[in-house]
């Protein structure tokens, strides 16, 4: 597991799996992997770093074994007012979280709540344990999700479905997070990080930048009409036809054998 050793000095760990795997660990348990801007900095670090290596395709975020995370960092949040909330550092870390181009792929035992929900509405791929529940509990404490668990939400999950969650804060199984289309696979318990190491080995082993241009043309539907939308598929699809990796693709094909990737 992700979580074997670790040094509860250091918010976040951060591993390089043998192929081309970057692996982000949440690392508070003691405070449920609550997200204190601190960690959050460090995620938006970490994923830009492993953005711009060329010898990182796919990353994982995962909270370890036992929970994903339990949302903001409510004992931060106490002090705060309106100003503090309007000088907030933290939609600038968020906005960088969202620019990712490489396939980030979420593994999800037990709790993933407001922020933390907000945290996989910014991952590609969310792969769940049986047990695994998801909530935007925000309008308990009296506020509303401010990095995505509203807007975002509703636009994967439905209207109907994000106003219940949001508006009674009850939390839905993971079962349920499958069926609306907010994580794509769920595994048994304990079983999660391994299944999500399997989905990023194979978007690994893929070629990096038509992993890349597929993320950002899905990605793309959430604000484009449908027209612009096929005109942006198009002209991504039509740029791929001009990289090594095409030919190398067809070639391989053509020769039966195995494609060898540059990534160029
Ligand atoms: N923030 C800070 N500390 C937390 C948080 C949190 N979100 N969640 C748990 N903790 C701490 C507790 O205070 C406790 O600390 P201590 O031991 O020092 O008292 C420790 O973690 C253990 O907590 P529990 O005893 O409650 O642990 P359980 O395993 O019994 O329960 C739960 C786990 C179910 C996750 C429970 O802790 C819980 O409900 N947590 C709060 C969940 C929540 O309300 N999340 C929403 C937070 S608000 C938010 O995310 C807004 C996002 C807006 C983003 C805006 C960006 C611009």
């Amino acid at each position: 597991m992700a979580d074997e050793n670790k040094n509860e000095d250091v918010d976040l760990l951060i591993d390089t799996h043998q192929n081309n795997v970057r692996i982000l660990t949440l690392n508070r348990p003691k405070k449920r992997n609550a997200l204190a801007t601190s960690l959050l900095e460090n995620i938006a670090k970490a994923l830009e770093e492993a953005d711009g290596d060329d010898k990182i395709n796919a990353i994982i975020i995962t909270g370890g074994s036992k929970i994903f995370a339990a949302g903001a960092d409510i004992h931060e949040m106490a002090p705060k007012g309106a100003p503090e909330g309007l000088s907030d550092p933290r939609p600038a870390l968020w906005g960088k979280i969202r620019s990712i181009r490489k396939p980030i792929i979420a593994a999800v035992e037990g709790w993933c709540l407001g922020a933390g929900n907000e945290l996989l509405l910014c991952c590609d791929i969310a792969i769940a344990s049986a047990e695994a529940k998801f909530g935007q509990p925000e309008t308990n404490l009296g506020i509303i999700p401010g990095a995505g668990g509203s807007a975002t939400l509703m636009r994967i999950i439905g209207r109907g479905r994000a106003m219940k969650m949001v508006l009674t804060g009850e939390p839905i199984s993971a079962h349920e997070a499958l069926s609306y289309g907010l994580v794509a696979q769920v595994e048994e318990v304990g079983t999660v990080f391994e299944a999500a190491k399997e989905v990023a080995e194979k978007i690994s082993s893929r070629a990096p930048l038509a992993m890349q241009q597929a993320k950002a043309v899905i990605k793309a539907g959430f604000e484009t009409p449908h027209s612009a939308h096929l005109t942006y598929e198009r002209q991504a699809f039509s740029l791929l036809f001009g990289t090594s990796d095409k030919k190398e693709g067809v070639d391989a094909f053509l020769e039966k054998r195995k494609p060898i990737w540059s990534g160029s």
